[in-house]
């Protein structure tokens, strides 16, 4: 298969990876805006590299017809979480989206593989919009822990090191390690309340600080310099206390002074 030809069988892949990336960082931000935990802590997509494709075809004796078929994880798409917890959370979210179709999924969450990883993998079929008309694509999405990916990078960097032929020494270190890792996930999730707590109320914070000097700006454009140095005054006070209240209480009355000026719906884009 020539050059171009790979380049046209990988773009909608391309194109799949970068939308799915692009929706899924949505529902972090989503989450973020409207002050709600998060499932989904990050994400990242890859295409294959054409070298892997060919390794994979040649490994698993696939005829190079049957790559778009055969071989399922062209596009990948790897979800961090923080808690074991979200993981079946997010896989959930997916199955419900109208836009992906889950073909099927593996469990390695729940059936360890004998190396000691752990990851929730989903085949699904994802719609992209090409040139040439609608075309369905399968990406491989994989969700893990933050611990659980810091496990598989470092063994997937050794398996590459050491190909099949990996030290047994170092393949006990591993498993241990794995161990060590479901430990660290079920101690996070023993205090996942008091963690989400926390997170939260600092979002929480963080959104209201950002409506109130929101609202200040647009004050500036329209209330008088004296008004607005002594709000700037108050809000800094107000700011030191630091509970979120009081911040409440100061947005609420900072509103009705805005809505007094009609300054609440004037943005920075206004020239
Ligand atoms: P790469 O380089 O990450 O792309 P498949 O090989 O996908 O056709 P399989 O083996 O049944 O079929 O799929 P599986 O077991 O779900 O594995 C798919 C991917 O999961 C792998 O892709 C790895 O990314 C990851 N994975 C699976 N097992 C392990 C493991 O023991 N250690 C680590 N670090 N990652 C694993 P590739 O193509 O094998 O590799």
């Amino acid at each position: 298969m020539d050059i171009k030809l790979w380049r046209e069988i990988l773009y909608p892949y391309e194109m799949a990876v970068d939308e799915l990336t692009l929706k899924l960082n949505n529902i972090i931000k989503e989450c973020h805006a409207t002050g709600e935990y998060s499932p989904i802590e990050m994400v990242t997509g890859r295409v294959k590299k054409v070298s892997s494709i060919l390794e994979k075809c040649q490994k698993k004796n696939i005829a190079l017809n049957n790559v778009t078929q055969k071989v399922e994880d062209i596009a990948g798409i790897r979800i961090i979480c923080q808690f074991v917890e979200d993981i079946e959370r997010v896989a959930k979210m997916l199955e419900s989206r109208m836009d992906i179709t889950v073909i099927h999924a593996k469990d390695y969450v729940k059936n360890m593989k004998p190396s000691g990883y752990r990851s929730y993998h989903m085949i699904v079929e994802y719609p992209v919009e090409t040139l040439k008309g609608l075309q369905r694509v399968k990406v491989e999405i994989q969700i893990r822990t933050l611990a659980m990916n810091f496990w598989a990078t470092i063994e997937h960097s050794l398996q590459y090191k050491y190909r099949s032929n990996m030290p047994e020494h170092i393949r006990e270190r591993l498993s241990a390690a794995s161990q060590a890792i479901i430990s660290l996930d079920s101690e996070m999730s023993s205090i996942r309340e008091e963690i989400m707590d926390s997170q939260n109320s600092f979002r929480i914070k963080a959104n209201i600080v950002a409506e109130i000097l929101n609202l200040i700006q647009n004050l500036y454009k329209v209330a008088n310099k004296r008004e607005i140095v002594k709000i700037q005054d108050e809000f800094y006070r107000v700011y030191k206390q630091g509970d979120i209240p009081t911040l409440e209480h100061f947005l609420r009355e900072l509103d009705v002074i805005a809505e007094g000026y009609r300054a609440q719906g004037c943005d920075s884009h206004d020239f």
